[in-house]
């Protein structure tokens, strides 16, 4: 009808109807569905999209590398419960994005790479475009879903399915590829407005069944020596309150997984993560709460669980996590808000005179845990008030455990091997979503990208807490830091390579593979694009330096100097290494 009536009208009739085109559709869709923020980097085919999406009000942080505006979208997710935006050009862009969009798939964090595309019509026919690639193919088994869209018309819809695959169920990674000529696709504006879609609860509550609910009650019940462990699902899932009422009702001790931490705070009486080892191996039944068996759990089993055979509680949105590793006895499938609140509501006696499970009785149990807990506080404590210089790791650790216990809003970004492993146990955290880190993969080179996100989405300060090796592979983001002016305050550990700076080639003059440059000064990076740098020798200079970056907000990079002889090989996952058997013959 509607295209009847047009042709019907004089040609300049027709010219003067309201139009849009694929830029302001792409852009209207975002907004519709709140999505404000963009992490990318600019160039052919999506140059013009970013300043149009700026012009409109859309926050676009331009990055220096692909990879780590990836990871920004990814933690953004992790942060805000709604997918990061990472927009690339095609090809070599695309590909650096890909590494950052299945890591969010992998740690279950939802975000849209959206990369723009060559030719299809070349591509497809393999004849040699502007950095051809059939990045649709490539992106599929690596993310929870991929997409393209080839019509203005289908802006809304495919816009909308790319954010209900992200966020909904188990969330994860989702590649959206729009080729270039679809931005100046050009449509009747009326019937492109009509052709967006705002997703409604793109997330829906997953309500765990009746039958679920109280068998796992029932198991817990049983318990002599319970335990929960808390994992980064948990923290995703901002249930905060009800979370930390179940684990207080019940009386168990809890186990936070490294991004958990902070859910309650570590200092908690009923924490456990100065017990782990306790708690694994002597614990009867173990309530896993957004927290898979993996590699990061020694799949459930082995010398780490003890010899007695645990029965296992699981929590999670996925129904084909459970059993993954070992025998789950009480699965619940659900939404961890949903299923939270369902045992709460199980657990509380119905009228008065009934029983209540809660808190369980296992006082033995619970002093067990703490003597183990306090005995381990005790003895690490004089180590983390050492004054060495050159400093170790716990004399360091030792200062920023202080000073975040004194800025528990700050955001603490981790990466390293033994930057990362010494301060996940030192550092105490007291709020949800205060750590974020390598996550499941261990990966290295998410830290300035978080540091960028977590400013961005939250308002709050960061300190993020690096290996000198770590940050090299996101270094160059401390221009995007100077740049958006970020209360960012990188603190390097730097050792001079990677777990140890004391590795020696004997056979010629190349260094050994694990050593940097001895000596190196991270802090000129910083002051090369008029941020604050400091080199620090000693706790106190350390103490000083980022206390002062804190109270500023200024962006600020620390080179702090830890002994090259401090660390130890692949930090506390040395046994992860393949050994030659050789080598000991020689
Ligand atoms: P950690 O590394 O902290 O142990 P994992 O990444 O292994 O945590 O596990 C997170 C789990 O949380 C995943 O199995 C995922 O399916 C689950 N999950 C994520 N969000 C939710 C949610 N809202 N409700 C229930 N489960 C969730
Ligand atoms: N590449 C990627 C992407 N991820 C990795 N995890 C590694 C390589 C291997 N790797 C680790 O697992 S830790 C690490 C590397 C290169 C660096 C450790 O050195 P660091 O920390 O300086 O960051 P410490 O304090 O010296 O141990
Ligand atoms: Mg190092």
């Amino acid at each position: 009808m509607a295209e009847a009536a047009l042709k019907e009208k004089p040609a300049e009739a027709a010219e003067e109807r309201e139009l849009t085109d694929g830029f302001h559709l792409i852009i209207d869709a975002l907004k519709l569905n709140g999505l404000t923020t963009i992490y990318g980097v600019p160039g052919i085919p999506i140059t013009d999209f970013g300043r149009m999406a700026q012009a409109s009000g859309i926050r676009v942080l331009s990055f220096r590398h692909e990879q780590n505006a990836g990871y920004a979208a990814s933690i953004a997710g992790f942060l805000t419960k709604k997918p990061g935006i990472c927009l690339t050009v095609s090809a070599p862009g695309f590909l650096n994005g890909l590494t950052a969009l299945a890591h969010a798939t992998t740690n279950c964090f939802p975000m849209i790479l959206i990369s723009g595309s060559s030719e299809r019509e070349i591509v497809d026919l393999q004849q040699g475009d502007y950095e051809e690639m059939d990045q649709l193919a490539i992106a599929k088994p690596l993310c929870k879903a991929a997409y393209r869209i080839l019509h203005a018309a289908d802006i809304g819809i495919g816009i909308a399915r790319a954010i209900r695959a992200a966020v909904s169920g188990r969330p994860g990674g989702v590649y959206l590829d729009l080729p270039a000529k679809l931005f100046g696709q050009v449509m009747d504006a009326e019937a492109g407005r009509k052709s967006l879609v705002k997703v409604i609860d793109p997330a829906p509550a997953q309500i765990p069944s009746q039958e679920s609910v109280k068998r796992a009650l029932d198991v817990l019940k049983g318990a002599k020596r319970p335990l929960i462990i808390l994992g980064k699902g948990a923290a995703y899932a901002q249930a905060d309150d009800a979370i930390r009422a179940f684990v207080e009702k019940s009386g168990a001790p809890f186990l936070p997984m490294s991004m958990a931490k902070g859910l309650l705070p570590d200092t908690h009486p009923q924490c456990a993560g100065a017990a782990r080892s306790t708690v694994l191996a002597q614990s009867d039944v173990v309530m896993l709460i957004g927290a898979r068996l993996n590699w990061l759990l020694s799949h459930g089993k082995g010398k780490a669980w003890g010899t007695e055979r645990k029965k296992f509680i699981q929590i999670d949105i996925e129904p084909k996590e459970m059993d993954s590793n070992v025998e789950i006895v009480a699965p619940v499938v659900g939404d961890i808000g949903s299923c939270v609140a369902a045992l709460l509501k199980a657990a509380a006696p119905l009228k008065a005179g009934d029983e209540d499970p809660f808190p369980l009785k296992v006082a033995d149990w619970i002093k067990t845990v703490t003597s183990k807990r306090d005995e381990n506080v005790a003895k690490m404590a004089p180590r983390l008030m050492n004054n060495n210089v050159p400093m170790d790791y716990h004399g360091a650790l030792g200062v920023l455990k202080n000073i975040v216990k004194e800025r528990p809003d700050a955001i603490l970004v981790n990466e390293g091997a033994n930057t990362l492993d010494l301060a996940r146990g030192i550092i105490d955290v007291y709020q949800p979503r205060k750590r974020i880190d390598v996550g499941t993969w261990g990966i290295m080179g998410i830290g300035m990208g978080y540091a960028i996100a977590a400013a961005i989405e939250t308002g709050k300060p960061v300190l993020a807490v690096e290996g000198d090796s770590a940050f090299g592979f996101s270094g160059m983001e401390v221009e995007t830091i100077c740049r958006y002016k970020l209360p960012v305050c990188v603190v390097i550990f730097n050792n001079d390579g990677i777990y140890r700076g004391t590795d020696v080639n004997t056979v010629s003059d190349d260094p050994a593979p694990t050593v940097f440059v001895k000596g190196s000064r991270y802090d000129k990076m910083m002051e090369a694009f008029g941020g604050v740098g400091v080199n620090a020798t000693s706790p106190d200079e350390l103490k000083r330096a980022v206390n002062a970056a804190m109270d500023s907000g200024l962006p600020t990079l620390i080179n702090a100097v830890i002994d090259p002889a401090a660390g130890s090989e692949s930090g506390r996952i040395g046994n992860l290494n393949p050994q030659s058997a050789l080598k000991k013959k020689k």
